[in-house]
């Protein structure tokens, strides 16, 4: 039933979204004006905990252009549960109040909103709201948390723990520990990131009283997902509200979630009648947009003589800050599920704890579980060869799982769909030219310069799917919608569930729809992000928008291929199955009929088709039967310099296997956008707070995002495994880069810098911290 030869699937096709983009033609929420709108600004805490002893508006209610003032007394009773969804159970589940309840737990929290005419009276009316709070001490170290004693962050419960998964007793495992030649023992930070989308987050909500619905433009990755919080919140039944994403401007994770902020304002259009816009500036996007990682991980593991990984323990200890956002306390079951990555590892123990902290939460951020699994691997794999004198590829290779066990289950009960690792290590260690690499190292230590070669090899996890096992998460919305219309002309329009914000997935999905009935790409519309266009939908998150929402539209594109096909061999006046679609047209014998005559002849039902409905059009939703893992290899080159810690990455290579792939000119743009977004936590990346809780890095000129100066021209190649799990042979790519880059950079930092005793690092790699590595090696010598 498939045109013979796909004509766009595979081709490096440039993204139909761009011309808007770059022409400044599109429009984020912020753009959206509507008549009679008011703006709303925030009052935040600047208290990282207290009690909330006075909330004094009238001040500020009386300057001119104020609508109004909310705080949380104005919606006590009003609004239901907000838009937390904590989904692990037995965790200790605090509320999240749209607005300071009585007390605050980090800072930036929002206490109060003012709403006024423009967003300068709002802002200038916020400053004038008093706020008396009683401050009490807070805790924002993780580890210090989980002292007897510390500060807690919820009076009612006895510990900041917010969920606890206990270590597995594991006899097997005790047994292969006992019996190593040896165990390396880690304390490896993955650092708390900022997500630092270009775009912040802004919210447009707009009541309208005549037809009792609510309209809401907001900058999100998952606008079903904000209709039906919204829904629950506000206690109104999803056909009265309307969730528009327009452009969005990234997101990276932190825009899964539902917010507070898309409740709230909806509540208070509703309660004046009037549409109110919010926008976030960048510092609150840096105080009060979730942030990604925060975890410290405790690492044993066991390895024999030969440098075989045999057992692996890990307690995992993860900041989910003062309240826990939609996926953030489930994010280390990730960790968890991916702890083998590409390797057979025997028996894996794995605590994970998940803690309150007088922070903000975390949540998803690219890779989202999966990068910290990569960095405990990886620095694992280093240290074996450290330890056993073995070269840290073989080493590698020698712990790959053999291509012949797919598909294969881990001792995490992860089940991978496909992979041949030692393929793809073989092509990056040619593509890298391993050997020649090393040798050029050494002749450079040889001169006393600090060059340094890193390599990461791992798997990863998208798609979400039943097979995700032993994660809560995969209890969180796998399927995804798509519907096709071919309207009488044969034009076709895509509602797809999933709701790009950068992936290129218009032009993608075009593609895919243009070779399934042998049209243009032109005559292909996408649309997405508008819960009125697209009634059913998840989002885009864990690189699913191709794998489940590609998959969703193959299967209505079949779908309406089976109807178009019995409509003209009916026409054709011929046996269904001597019918058959080739090069866009429906062909038997000597007659054809091309696409668009069938599409017209399936509107005006001139000619009925026994048994079928007037009309054109497939509605299907793939539940995904298993989840894909992709995987790859990196390698790199850094010189140090030893007078400024001073890192220079010299060469980035990048050998990814993604399955088939539609449209390798997004999948090299994804590609290289992780991989920089990794290499940024290594180098750079770190939201700070002080010890009392304070943040530090609230602007962009003290949270150190990574510039295009710091990066060489990254090499990039694939091999290709497809899946068996869907009929595209797919696997995602959207967050590979980051799982791999970020070990790749500390392995070469850390082989840099052994020859001078340096044996840990933790990141980000800043000069400072590498100096200062170098100095106290130098004085332990
Ligand atoms: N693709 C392809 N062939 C494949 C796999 C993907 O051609 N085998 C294409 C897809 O058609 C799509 C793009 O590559 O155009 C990414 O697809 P996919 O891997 O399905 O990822 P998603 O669409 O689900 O995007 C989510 C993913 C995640 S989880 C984060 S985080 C992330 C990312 O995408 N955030 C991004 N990439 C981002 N890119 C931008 N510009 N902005 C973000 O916020």
């Amino acid at each position: 039933m498939r045109p013979v030869k796909p004509v766009h699937v595979g081709e490096r096709i440039k993204r139909r979204e761009d011309p808007r983009l770059i022409r400044g033609l599109a429009s984020y929420t912020d753009d959206m004006k509507l008549h009679g709108m008011l703006h709303a600004a925030f009052v935040r805490s600047d208290y990282p905990a207290g009690r909330i002893v006075r909330i004094d508006t009238a001040k500020a209610r009386a300057r001119e252009g104020v609508a109004g003032v909310f705080s949380y007394d104005d919606l006590r009773g009003q609004v239901g549960r907000s838009p937390c969804t904590a989904i692990l159970p037995g965790m200790n589940d605090a509320p999240h109040p749209l607005l300071a309840d009585g007390a605050v737990r980090y800072v930036g929290q929002p206490i109060a909103v003012v709403v006024a005419q423009d967003r300068y009276a709002a802002r200038d009316a916020a400053l004038d709201v008093e706020v008396e709070i009683d401050p009490l001490p807070a805790v924002v170290d993780v580890e210090r948390a989980l002292e007897p004693g510390a500060p807690r962050v919820y009076e009612q419960f006895a510990s900041n723990l917010c969920w606890h998964q206990p270590a597995e007793a594991n006899p097997a495992l005790e047994r292969l520990f006992a019996g190593a030649a040896g165990v390396v023992k880690l304390r490896l930070v993955n650092q708390r990131v900022a997500p630092v989308a270009m775009e912040g987050r802004a919210v447009l909500a707009h009541w309208d009283e005549g037809p009792q619905k609510l309209t809401v433009w907001t900058s999100t990755q998952t606008p079903h997902g904000v209709k039906q919080q919204i829904a629950i919140c506000l206690g109104l039944p999803e056909i009265r509200i309307r969730v528009v994403a327009p452009e969005v401007g990234g997101g990276f994770g932190c825009k899964i979630p539902a917010y507070p902020e898309e409740c709230l304002l909806p509540w208070i259009s509703r309660r004046l009648r009037r549409p109110v816009k919010w926008a976030e500036t960048r510092t609150e996007n840096l105080m009060n947009t979730t942030h990604g990682r925060g975890h410290v991980e405790y690492v044993e593991a066991a390895y024999a003589a030969d440098g075989k990984l045999l057992a692996l323990r890990a307690k995992s200890i993860v900041e989910v800050g003062a309240y826990c956002s939609m996926l953030g306390a489930a994010i280390p079951t990730f960790t968890h599920l991916l702890a083998c990555g590409p390797y057979t590892v025997e028996a894996v123990s794995f605590e994970i704890l998940d803690v309150y902290t007088n922070t903000m939460a975390t949540e998803a951020y690219r890779g989202a579980g999966r990068p910290e699994a990569a960095y405990i691997l990886e620095r694992v794999m280093d240290e074996i060869a450290a330890r056993t004198g073995e070269d840290r590829v073989l080493v590698r290779r020698r712990n790959l799982i053999p291509e012949g066990a797919f598909p294969y289950t881990t001792p995490t009960g992860a089940v991978y769909d496909s992979g041949r690792y030692e393929l793809t290590l073989d092509k990056a260690v040619g593509r890298f030219d391993y050997a020649a690499e090393c040798r050029a190292r050494d002749a450079a230590r040889s001169e006393g310069r600090l060059v340094g070669i890193g390599v990461a090899t791992f798997t990863e996890i998208c798609g979400l799917g039943p097979s995700t096992g032993a994660s809560a998460l995969s209890r969180h919305g796998t399927w995804e919608s798509a519907e096709v219309r071919v309207e009488p002309t044969g034009n076709v329009t895509v509602m797809t569930g999933v709701s790009p914000h950068g992936q290129g997935q218009e032009t993608a999905f075009a593609q895919l729809v243009a070779d399934a009935f042998g049209i243009g790409m032109d005559d292909v519309t996408v649309v997405h992000g508008d819960t009125d266009q697209v009634t059913h939908g998840v989002g885009t998150f864990g690189s699913r928008g191709l794998v489940v929402g590609g998959t969703a539209l193959r299967m209505a594109t079949d779908k309406i291929l089976v109807k178009a096909r019995r409509i003209a061999a009916h026409l054709l006046k011929l046996p269904e199955d001597r019918v058959r679609f080739e090069d866009g047209a429906f062909r038997g014998g000597e007659v054809a009929l091309g696409f668009r005559d069938v599409a017209m002849a399936a509107h005006l039902w001139n000619d009925p088709v026994p048994g079928e409905e007037p009309g054109l059009e497939a509605l299907a939703r793939f539940e995904p039967p298993g989840t894909t893992f992709p995987f790859g290899v990196h390698f790199c080159r850094v010189e140090v310099d030893r007078e400024t810690g001073e890192l220079e990455i010299q060469r980035f290579v990048s050998v990814d296997d993604v399955g088939n792939v539609i449209n390798p000119m997004l999948a090299d743009g994804q590609r290289l956008g992780g991989i920089v977004q990794g290499l940024g936590q290594a180098l750079c990346e770190e939201v700070r707070y002080d010890e009392g809780g304070q943040l530090q890095t609230a602007t962009l000129m003290d949270y150190a995002m990574p510039r295009a100066a710091m990066f060489p021209r990254i090499e990039l190649d694939s091999t290709c495994t497809p899946t068996p799990l869907n009929p595209l042979g797919a696997k995602g790519i959207g967050e590979l880069g980051t799982i791999g880059s970020t070990p790749c950079l500390v392995s070469a930092a850390l082989d840099a810098l052994r020859p001078l005793g340096v044996t840990h690092l933790d990141m980000p790699l800043t000069p400072q911290r590498v100096w200062r590595a170098i100095r106290e090696a130098a004085a332990s010598r």
